[in-house]
């Protein structure tokens, strides 16, 4: 039984070959497998915690090619269902001129037909029964209004299941255009933990202050602020608060780091790390992430990660 379960989209991810042509001149695309949430999951299987993604996939070749390639990661797929009417969602990933751009074809997917009794299916029903922690993010809560209530259903589950609920806000302004973001609120005030960035908690919450953010998410989760000098803050449900910088990184393409930084603070989690160590593995996670132009990397191997979990916190950046 997996202790960590992800909830969400996975889209097969395409780059141009050349990064240097604008998109209608480009012939040839890089395959990968994107997907904040089994981004999250191929990243917590890579640091040894037993993981399953809960996800709907189209009946295709590209959602075979989904699942063997997290099945490869060592992710459970057993949750998984497949779906002989819709697709599985595409994205194209152009990094032009310092910028990446995301194009999203995803409207109608499989996964974003998912709706609360999705839930219900034995294989998904029993991985939520048996799970310590289940992570999702905001990009669920966008997809579409039958995802939106299938978190709801969710955090209700949370209260009687007893699995800590995960949240990372992962705000996509291109997936919100003319929706109320009314479900998404109501899955970070749910949530046990939530991880954001400071640049996307100005834009959805007009603020990154960390007293006025907890004012607005509630009393009672973690909130773990990254902010835009890479430095990671928690804010404890007491009060109390960890600061810990990131590792200074050759950044290739960041999108995906922050999936990467909570594969890494949620297995510091169940391995009961005290809160600084979490939020260092965490960065170590991104760090492998920032360094290639895919949305996932495979973690730094233990041996680096011990000796840099243990070096002393003012020369580990
Ligand atoms: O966090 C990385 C994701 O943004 C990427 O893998 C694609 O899931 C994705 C999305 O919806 O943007």
């Amino acid at each position: 039984v997996p202790r960590a379960v992800c909830l969400g989209e996975a889209m097969i991810m395409l780059a141009p070959a050349d990064e240097t042509a604008p998109l209608e001149d480009v012939e040839t695309f890089r395959r990968s497998v994107g997907g904040a949430e089994c981004n999250v999951a191929g990243g917590l299987a890579a640091l040894g915690v037993p993981t399953g993604w809960i996800s709907r996939l189209g009946a295709d070749g590209f959602g075979r090619h989904v699942r063997q390639d997290l099945i490869s990661r060592g992710v459970d797929v057993g949750g998984v269902e497949d779906d002989i009417e819709r697709p599985t969602g595409l994205y194209v990933k152009h990094t032009l001129g310092g910028r990446t751009r995301m194009h999203y074809y995803r409207s109608g997917s499989a996964a974003a037909a998912m709706d609360a009794g999705f839930l219900d299916q034995p294989a998904v029903r029993n991985r939520l029964a048996g799970a310590e922690l289940v992570h999702t993010t905001g990009i669920t809560a966008a997809i579409s209004a039958s995802a939106a209530s299938l978190l709801d259903r969710l955090a209700a589950l949370r209260e009687t299941a007893g699995f800590t609920l995960s949240v990372d806000l992962n705000w996509r302004p291109a997936l919100w255009k003319d929706r109320d973001p009314a479900p998404l609120w109501r899955l970070l005030r749910a949530a046990d933990l939530i991880l954001l960035g400071a640049d996307e908690a100005e834009v959805f919450a007009g603020t990154s202050d960390p007293d006025e953010l907890r004012g607005l998410l509630g009393p009672a989760a973690t909130i773990v602020l990254k902010s835009d000098s890479h430095v990671a803050l928690a804010l404890l449900p007491d009060g109390a608060r960890v600061e810990v910088p990131a590792l200074s990184v050759d950044v290739v393409e960041p999108v995906g780091a922050g999936d990467a930084f909570a594969a890494g603070y949620l297995a510091g989690t169940l391995q009961d790390l005290p809160m600084e160590q979490r939020l260092r593995l965490g960065h170590l996670t991104a760090a492998a992430v920032l360094a290639v132009p895919e949305d996932h990397a495979v973690p730094p191997a233990l041996e680096i990660r011990q000796a840099l979990l243990a070096c002393p916190v003012d020369e580990w950046s």
